[in-house]
């Protein structure tokens, strides 16, 4: 079997990648170890950037997204038991985030990618990726897998790499070719999907003595809540209830007044915390992209918009390699995409840091977070910093 781009995993970047090579006129093949289902149904991010709803609806494939996307446009950071608006609208030159979960990001590719004809293996297993060193360019690189009971071999041009932070693509680069950066947070995250009607018009991040909550939804009956929680929870020690009552404290007003809504809690799971950057995010003729490449906390709603700006350096690089032979664009395409991946994880690492209980005896890193806290929330230079990374910054 053969195409011009080899493409290892069907998440964000995988799929966006195959859609936008598709409309250059650039023929690509994805293989996922996953079934459709599981993809789809898998709960992630919830947040899009701007820019990342604009391609989707500027290539196609943001009907969907443009009936059931909540447009949001500020944010609230509730800390001291008071909650202050961050106002996109008028820190951010109007920009917006748009609330779209990313299985239906997915699951709108999918379709997309199915009514072009476009070839995307499912349920693959065992895939290796061969030959893909450019010391080695006499033969062209190769993915190997297993799918339908059959073994196959795909020769391609290129490899795109973009089978998240557990993929194979990262691990079959020498090792020596690359360097690590990484941080792991000493706390997690537990979330649950509820079926309750969000009880507040826009997205809260709440700072607690307790630790971090925040408050997020996927449409107007379903609310999506997280809290602080060690790295390694046992899920099993947080009954419903338990959860219910740890986002009521955490969430509260001073006043009272506020209403955190309960309702039957359809999924719960904890998440790991950490940051990291493999450099450079290219070894010969295997390009990595999204989580990949690298990881963010998820504070800054961020991973997925990294995953698709990343894929967008990528195709436009391809395009002008099939359009003029020029590699110069490939050539730029670590340096490129990690100018915008330092940014992103530098933001990532500041609202995590800002909003998270690190150390229940240091009283002074609590007051120095209450001080940034109240920086962000009366500086203008501040909340505008905070409010133009959050919509995304420029592209490049
Ligand atoms: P994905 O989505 O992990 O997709 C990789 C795909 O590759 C498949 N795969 C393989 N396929 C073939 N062969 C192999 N050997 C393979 N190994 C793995 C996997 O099955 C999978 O389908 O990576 P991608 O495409 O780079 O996308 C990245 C995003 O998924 C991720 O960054 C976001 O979900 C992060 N994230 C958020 N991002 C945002 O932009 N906004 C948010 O609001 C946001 N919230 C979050 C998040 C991530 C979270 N978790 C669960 C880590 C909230 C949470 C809780
Ligand atoms: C989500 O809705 O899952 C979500 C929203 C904002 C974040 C992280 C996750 O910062």
């Amino acid at each position: 079997m053969r195409t011009q781009v080899g493409i290892v995993g069907a998440g964000p970047a995988g799929l966006v990648l195959s859609h936008l090579l598709h409309l250059q006129g650039i023929d690509s093949v994805v293989i996922e170890t996953r079934s459709r289902q599981y993809v789809e149904e898998r709960v992630r991010a919830g947040v899009l950037e701007q820019g990342t709803a604009d391609l989707l609806t500027e290539t196609g494939v943001g009907a969907r997204l443009k009936r059931e996307g909540l447009i949001h446009h500020g944010i609230e950071l509730r800390f001291g038991g008071r909650g202050h608006r961050i106002d996109f609208q008028d820190l951010a030159g109007g920009r917006a985030v748009i609330i779209y979960p990313q299985n239906k990001v997915v699951a709108d590719l999918f379709d997309a990618r199915q009514a072009a004809g476009g070839r995307v293996f499912v349920e693959a297993e065992d895939v290796s990726v061969h030959d893909f060193d450019d010391a080695s360019s006499a033969a062209k690189p190769k993915i190997r897998f297993r799918a339908g009971g059959e073994s196959h071999e795909l020769t391609c041009d290129f490899i795109a790499g973009c089978d998240g932070f557990h993929g194979i693509c990262r691990p079959s680069i020498p090792a020596g070719a690359l360097t690590i950066y990484d941080r792991v947070y000493p706390f997690g995250w537990l979330g649950i999907l509820a079926e309750a009607p969000p009880s507040s018009d826009e997205l809260i991040y709440a700072y607690h003595e307790r630790g971090f909550a925040l408050l997020s939804m996927r449409s107007p009956e379903i609310s999506r809540l997280y809290v602080q929680c060690a790295p390694d929870e046992d899920i099993g020690n947080w009954s419903d209830e338990r959860i219910w009552q740890e986002l009521h404290i955490r969430l509260g007003t001073a006043d009272g007044k506020w209403k955190l809504t309960e309702g039957p809690i359809l999924q719960k799971g904890v998440t790991g915390m950490r940051s990291f950057v493999v450099e450079p995010m290219q070894y010969g003729r295997l390009f990595l992209a999204g989580d990949a490449a690298h990881i963010v906390p998820p504070t800054g709603a961020k991973g997925m918009n990294l995953a698709v700006s990343d894929v967008r350096v990528l195709a436009r690089a391809l395009a002008e390699f099939y359009k003029s032979g020029k590699r110069s664009l490939l050539e730029d395409y670590s340096r490129i995409c990690l100018r915008r991946v330092w940014k992103v994880q530098r933001f990532s690492w500041w609202m995590t840091s800002m909003l998270h209980l690190f150390d229940t005896d240091n009283a002074f890193d609590q007051r120095r977070q209450l001080a940034e806290l109240d920086y962000v929330t009366s500086s203008r230079a501040a909340s505008q910093s905070l409010a133009e990374n959050y919509v995304g910054l420029p592209m490049e």
